[in-house]
């Protein structure tokens, strides 16, 4: 545009003309009294343009760009508009450029107008704009698709059982993953070891079984890929000699996964998978050997050479039940939940952070009967939140409807803080998901000390109130929670610890 000079007329605001630019329909605002008025609605002010004729606000380029003899190459004009009723199938100019005097188009923003369905987008509209009034979303055609300019987000309405999904013995864990070329796959990590453990494939809208892996009492699964090469790796907790936890690799030819390495773990409860510095590594959660809790968790690294895991560090763990790998700007952390001492349930549990080539601790939390950790970050705040499932008391029963805790790292004081205690019920997950631009917690409650059929409850982040009950979901012994999406929309799943049936949910937005 730099080559035009200011004699140009900008007309904006014009959503009831019909692509056609006249003298007659223009409206120098500043004119006509009566005809444009100042108001105000709901906080905001702006100008009104009456009558129902074809309505036209226009002012020379010079009025407002008058520090310049040219037209500007990039400017940018802010402008709310609000139309009461809005004709469907249009396509209407909502800002021109025009030359003044002879009235010939120079610049023009034009935006179709549906109720939902797209119009066409290829070679000829590429460039063009596309208004959905339905889903009230601004689109642009790149000459194949319509992309988004601006959209509401989607909202989570309410929760609606999808699927249920009946394993073949009770299932602790699982782990959602894709194959590329392959889709989505699902490891659940089941009790007994003949069929063993099921992988399932996300097909025609359902999980459905895709291979038996035997296990010995398998108690979580992770995926992780090295060098485009994808691996699971299960926790065996069964303890026979010699205990043994296997890797698998995905064999692209038999289109299965394969037994890669045996490690030997000591009731093993929970793999972590995490890379650094271009290292992959492993860790394991070793919950006890024999009676004794208090015993060594081993990270393992990656030999590119000879393609397997090798010891790489050792920590000192009481009845670790999870691992969680996390890193905040170049640090790295690992969070560890420890369970039990032998002793009690209320011990620390211990984040590490990475320091001089090994994890050093960084703060030890005091939890009780912690379970999981859970990290996530909201506008740049660092969150980590840990399930609390039980108080041993030394006289009467234990406890089972006690607070878990969600901290915040504070960058001052570089420690996590308490942000907010959440009551829940022998809580053995949280699962931090988000629909649209909204933050949500699921949390797994399994037990309140008589019953395993317990609502496990969906909180929302609400901001400065922090995390918010929303939803209450009927689980019976929940253990895990996972989000997943596909095609078909964002699911939840969840795995039952005391029965053969897991439930897929699916989450409806508006
Ligand atoms: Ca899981
Ligand atoms: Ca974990
Ligand atoms: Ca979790």
């Amino acid at each position: 545009m730099a080559q035009f000079k200011r004699d140009l007329n900008i007309i904006c605001l014009s959503p009831f003309t019909s692509g056609h630019i006249s003298s007659q329909n223009k409206v120098p605002w500043w004119t006509q009294e009566g005809e444009v008025q100042m108001v105000q609605s709901k906080g905001s002010r702006g100008l009104r343009v009456a009558g129902a004729e074809a309505t036209v606000l226009s002012f020379p380029a010079s009025q407002i760009f008058s520090n310049c003899d040219y037209f500007p190459a990039e400017f940018s004009l802010v402008a709310t508009m609000k139309i009461p009723r809005l004709r469907q199938k249009r396509n209407e100019y909502i800002f021109s450029v025009v030359e003044e005097g002879s009235d010939s188009l120079l610049l023009g923003l034009r935006a179709r107008v549906t109720l939902g369905n797209p119009p066409p987008c290829s070679g000829p509209e590429q460039g063009q704009l596309w208004f959905n009034a339905q889903r009230k979303g601004l689109f642009i055609c790149d000459g194949l698709t319509w992309t988004t300019l601006l959209h509401n987000p989607e909202r989570l309405d309410y929760v609606e059982d999808y699927q249920d999904l009946y394993t073949s013995s009770e299932t602790f864990d699982v782990e959602i993953f894709s194959v590329p070329s392959e889709g989505l796959f699902m490891a659940a990590a089941n009790r007994d070891s003949r069929p063993g453990s099921g992988i399932y494939r996300w097909r025609n809208g359902s999980f459905q079984l895709y291979q038996n892996i035997s296990t010995q009492e398998a108690r979580a699964w992770k995926h992780f890929t090295i060098a485009g090469k994808i691996f699971l790796v299960v926790a065996n907790s069964r303890e026979a000699e010699p205990e043994l936890s296997v890797i698998y690799r995905w064999n692209q030819r038999r289109q299965r996964f394969l037994r890669h390495q045996t490690l030997e773990t000591h009731a093993a409860l929970d793999w972590e998978a995490f890379q650094m510095h271009n290292h992959s590594f492993l860790v394991v959660a070793n919950h006890r050997r024999d009676s004794n809790h208090n015993i060594l968790s081993v990270i393992y690294r990656w030999n590119p050479d000879t393609q397997l895991f090798e010891v790489n560090q050792t920590v000192a763990t009481s009845g670790a039940y999870d691992w969680e790998f996390f890193s905040v700007g170049p640090y790295h952390f690992l969070a560890v939940a420890n369970t039990f001492d032998g002793q009690t349930t209320s011990i620390s549990s211990t984040v590490y952070v990475w320091l001089d080539g090994c994890f050093q601790v960084f703060q030890s939390i005091p939890t009780v009967g912690a379970t999981d950790w859970e990290t996530f970050q909201i506008h740049g705040r660092v969150f980590l939140a840990v399930a609390n499932s039980q108080k041993v008391s030394q006289r009467g029963p234990s406890l089972y409807s006690i607070n878990s805790t969600v901290y915040e790292l504070n960058t001052l004081t570089q420690t996590f803080i308490r942000f907010q205690d959440i009551l829940t019920h022998s809580a053995v997950d949280w699962e931090f998901f988000t629909v649209g631009e909204e933050k949500f917690l699921v949390v797994a409650n399994s037990h309140d000390g008589s019953s395993y059929s317990l609502n496990s409850v969906v909180y929302r982040w609400q901001g400065y109130e922090g995390f918010v009950a929303v939803h209450s979901l009927p689980t019976f012994g929940c253990r895990d929670w996972e989000h997943f999406s596909t095609d078909q929309g964002s699911f939840l799943v969840y795995s039952s610890a005391t029965s053969r049936l897991s439930k897929v949910f699916k989450l409806r937005t508006y």
